[in-house]
């Protein structure tokens, strides 16, 4: 193989930066040779209550139990807030910028504490307690970013869901989180239109008041007693007596100040639902101390981020990279945070690169399939800007091709900035491999070598580590503070998923490759997730929303690649009927969006009489994918398929679309 071009460290953000070439060999030395006191110094660049005396007490063994820090006392939005105000008061905390150019807000640190302690003071009112759980159903408002905090204040669990999940994926959560309270608005707004937020809340309370939803199932009834509504767009919107409040009439006349419920380490500060390989999305645990150490450490390693600068993540508080990047680890810094409501290109191309320079942000954070649909718009766009403020550049959410990296790097960073490929997942709480901007050269599609502390390992499919260059699946070996606990209400299956495949690591579910310098390169899921546009989809669940239709007998879910979104998803479909109507590919593609949000609706649907099985009845999927790619000419090994002729017709038919 050709050796991949280096890009090296600019000397002048090696010369300043918080980790240079020396330090970052100190810190890996430091965390494999004495690892409980490299992350007890970690620790105490966190406010405690109670310093704690412990710091790793995780087994990956039998039960898995992840534990740190267990014997210190501490409180989220203290070490965001409180532990600021006096030498940062008035500094900026948070920038919200809303679709219309106008349309903004800047909350400084005294201001931000003032609001996330009325709003505690409100939920308090309303009877949460530490350890319930408040769902929020927000779009990118500040009020996002401050019901987490206030949520983190009283030591309420927060779940936070992504606003395009449909009525019936959030009635699943509710279900399963048991929420208590649920916050959200009268409506979003997305490319001048109007989105239905209350509404859709109002739909998932009913269903999950007897309702079915997912595969079918009855969803567990929910417990939900009061929603919290902030008006946005004034949208008319139904307001249930005594279950449905005013947001803004909740924290009318509030106090500007709140007692922070002191936490332990490893109390519960969140839930966030991801997809995996089977069954519905799982609600994944992260606790106080070590996720909140997790995200500073990493935001401030990753984006060499001084405190003063404008960092801006473009991820949805939604995800976990909204969580990470543009809540906790930011406000953790004391740095000032922005929050983008808009899309990319609405009303034009360009807004991005324009809000860069209005706001002189320094390090900007996306996704892949952003940076190439916007390698994509009239270059005249980009070019209009100058983005001189710019330092780092980082990358997240599925691998970024050499072709999108070098446009990152050399047209909109003209050169000057560091390319940061940071890979993780829900999971892993933050960042765990990437480049530090002052230390590690960089290559155009790898995301480089481990944090410290980091312990990455390639195994093969028999278990066995590979040492050196190697290609294989990508297990984590040892516990970091950072890493989610378990799966709400479900150890069992935490087990199974993550530590049963390769007994005693932490099963990631990617692929990767390691070079001859140690470099990592993750080549994408190995198992039957899929990543659309950096939201990761389980082939299952969209499986599941199809066999609910009435009209289908069995159907199979794979992702292609494609251009723009990295992976597409590809549906073969079998009907109970013999014909279907024209059109009614469309038909299916949309009941699958109504059932789990558009972001999930398969690009194409295939109907086929037949689907390829193994003669125990398991779909091969590995082989749908070569069909669905057109790359049938070595199918591999075929010989447990129950019927050849299937996988014949399905061929001819692919043959027959083109
Ligand atoms: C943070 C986030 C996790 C999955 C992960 C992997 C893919 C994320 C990546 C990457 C290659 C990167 N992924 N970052 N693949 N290079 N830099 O995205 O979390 O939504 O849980 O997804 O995304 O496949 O396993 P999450």
């Amino acid at each position: 193989m050709e050796a991949a071009p280096i890009y090296h460290v600019k000397p002048d953000l090696a010369a300043s930066a918080v980790i240079n070439a020396a330090r970052h060999r100190l810190m890996s030395n430091h965390a494999i040779t004495d690892a409980d006191g490299f992350w007890q110094e970690e620790a105490g660049r966190i406010d405690w209550i109670r310093p704690p005396q412990l710091a790793d007490n995780s087994s990956f063994d039998g039960d898995v139990r992840i534990s740190w820090f267990s014997d210190g006392i501490l409180n989220v939005s203290v070490n965001c807030l409180d532990r600021h105000l006096d030498l940062h008061g008035d500094r900026d905390a948070l920038i919200w910028q809303g679709e219309a150019e106008d349309d903004s807000r800047i909350l400084t640190y005294r201001q931000l504490h003032a609001e996330v302690c009325r709003l505690a003071n409100a939920l308090r009112g309303l009877g949460i307690r530490k350890g319930d759980r408040v769902a929020i159903y927000l779009p990118m408002v500040a009020e996002g970013a401050i019901a987490m905090l206030a949520c983190a204040r009283i030591g309420a669990v927060h779940v936070v869901m992504f606003a395009g999940f449909s009525a019936s994926g959030i009635a699943d959560r509710l279900g399963d989180c048991g929420a208590k309270l649920v916050i959200t608005a009268d409506e979003g707004r997305r490319a001048g239109k109007r989105v239905p937020l209350k509404a859709t809340i109002d739909e998932a309370l009913a269903l999950a008041s007897g309702g079915s939803a997912g595969a079918g199932k009855p969803i567990a009834p929910h417990t939900v007693e009061h929603v919290l509504v902030l008006r946005l767009t004034g949208g008319n919107v139904a307001m249930q007596r005594k279950r449905d409040l005013d947001y803004a009439e909740a924290v009318r006349g509030q106090p500007a100040r709140c007692e922070p419920e002191p936490m332990g380490a490893e109390d519960p500060l969140l839930l966030l639902y991801t997809s995996g390989s089977t069954g519905k999305p799982k609600g994944l645990l992260h606790t106080t101390a070590g996720y909140l150490l997790w995200a500073r450490f990493t935001h401030e390693a990753v984006f060499d981020y001084r405190p003063g600068e404008v960092f801006w993540c473009t991820a949805d508080i939604g995800w976990v990279t909204g969580h990470s990047y543009v809540v906790y680890g930011p406000l953790a810094n004391a740095g000032t945070t922005l929050m983008f409501e808009g899309t990319p290109s609405w009303p034009e191309p360009g807004r991005w690169w324009r809000l860069i320079d209005k706001y002189k942000v320094a390090s900007f954070y996306t996704a892949p399939t952003a940076i190439r649909s916007m390698m994509r718009d009239d270059p005249g766009f980009l070019a209009a800007t100058s983005r001189k403020s710019l330092r780092v550049l980082g990358s997240v959410g599925e691998p970024i091709n050499p072709e999108a990296w070098l446009w990152y790097y050399h047209e909109v960073g003209g050169e000057r900035c560091a390319v940061v490929d940071t890979w993780w997942q829900t999971e892993t709480g933050g960042i765990m491999i990437a480049p530090l901007p002052g230390a590690i050269a960089q290559k155009p599609g790898s995301a480089t070598l481990p944090l410290p502390g980091v312990v990455p390992v390639l195994v093969d499919e028999k278990g066995q580590v590979l040492e050196g260059e190697a290609e294989g699946h990508l297990c984590i070996s040892r516990s970091w503070p950072g890493q989610a606990r378990t799966i709400w209400g479900d150890h069992a299956r935490y087990v199974q998923t993550y530590f049963t495949t390769y007994p005693g690591s932490y099963f990631t579910g990617d692929g990767a490759r390691r070079d001859g310098d140690g470099y990592y390169w993750i080549t994408g899921r190995v198992d039957d997730v899929i990543n659309v546009s950096g939201h990761r989809i389980g082939s299952a669940e969209v499986e599941a929303a199809l066999d609910h239709h009435d009209q289908v007998a069995e159907a199979a879910v794979v992702g292609v690649p494609h251009d723009i979104k990295g992976q597409a998803l590809f549906a073969f479909v079998v009907l109970k009927g013999k014909e279907a109507a024209p059109g009614y590919e469309a038909e299916l593609a949309r009941h699958v969006g109504q059932m789990l949000g558009r972001y999930a609706a398969p690009d194409t649907v295939l109907l086929v009489p037949d689907l390829p099985k193994t003669r125990s009845g398991k779909i091969m999927r590995r082989i749908l994918r070569k069909i669905a790619t057109r790359d049938t000419a070595e199918l591999g090994d075929t010989t447990t398929l129950a019927d050849p002729a299937v996988v014949q017709d399905l061929i001819r038919r692919m043959e027959e679309r083109s």
